[in-house]
């Protein structure tokens, strides 16, 4: 299988990290967003949504949204639980991602590292904090009671929100006023097989 992507955005990270643990064999093709190359009629024509990360299958089909690769790539393995509440679980953190998280801290930080912070966005990156510092209280919330944030095992729920959650200093929030999200951080950074974006 083929996976467009740009390893230094969080969502096409998210399947980089997958792949990695869950040993995935894949092709991975570079995607410049900057350069335009996700409007191309070539990739329109694999995606017409324009965005990237963009799942290629060897049956001809493709799959896009991150999250939904994620649940496609994960099934049968012990990052999918089985029990459909746990299940579910998953799900209302991957949409508590795409809607409450997502949207904050991938946004500043694309406005800071991308874009470096041009003076016409500075009033839109300020106002993002707010909704970005809302989305990490609700994950220490729930980090404080549990290892991960589906139960004591890693799920793609982690997978999801670790995308954007471990730089999110890249886009102005400083993590260290959430004890649980940082222990969260390393245990996720100490599993074995993880890669980082560097990497
Ligand atoms: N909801 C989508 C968001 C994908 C997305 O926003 N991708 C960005 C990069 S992080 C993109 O491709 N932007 C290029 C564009 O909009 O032209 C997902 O989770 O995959």
């Amino acid at each position: 299988m083929k996976i467009y992507a740009d390893i230094k955005s969080g969502n096409c990270y998210k399947i980089a990290l997958l792949c990695a643990l869950l040993e995935i064999r894949h092709q991975w093709i570079h995607v410049d967003i900057l350069k335009g190359e996700t409007q191309s009629a070539d990739f329109l024509a694999k995606n017409s949504n324009g965005k990237i990360p963009l799942l290629a299958l060897d049956s001809g089909d493709y799959l896009a949204e991150s999250n939904a690769i994620l649940n496609y790539l994960a099934q049968d393995s012990q990052l999918l639980p089985a029990d459909t509440l746990q299940r579910a679980k998953v799900l209302q953190w991957q949409f508590f991602e795409q809607y409450s998280h997502e949207p904050f801290i991938a946004v500043a930080r694309y406005i800071n590292l991308y874009l470096g912070l041009p003076q016409e966005r500075a009033d839109e990156y300020k106002g993002l904090q707010t909704g970005g510092h809302k989305a990490l209280s609700v994950m220490e919330k729930q980090l404080s009671k549990t290892d991960y944030l589906v139960g004591d095992r890693l799920t793609i729920a982690d997978i999801s929100l670790y995308g954007y959650t471990h730089v999110a200093h890249q886009g102005g929030f400083d993590l260290s006023q959430y004890p649980a999200i940082l222990a969260w951080l390393k245990r996720i950074k100490s599993m074995p097989l993880y890669i980082s974006m560097q990497d």
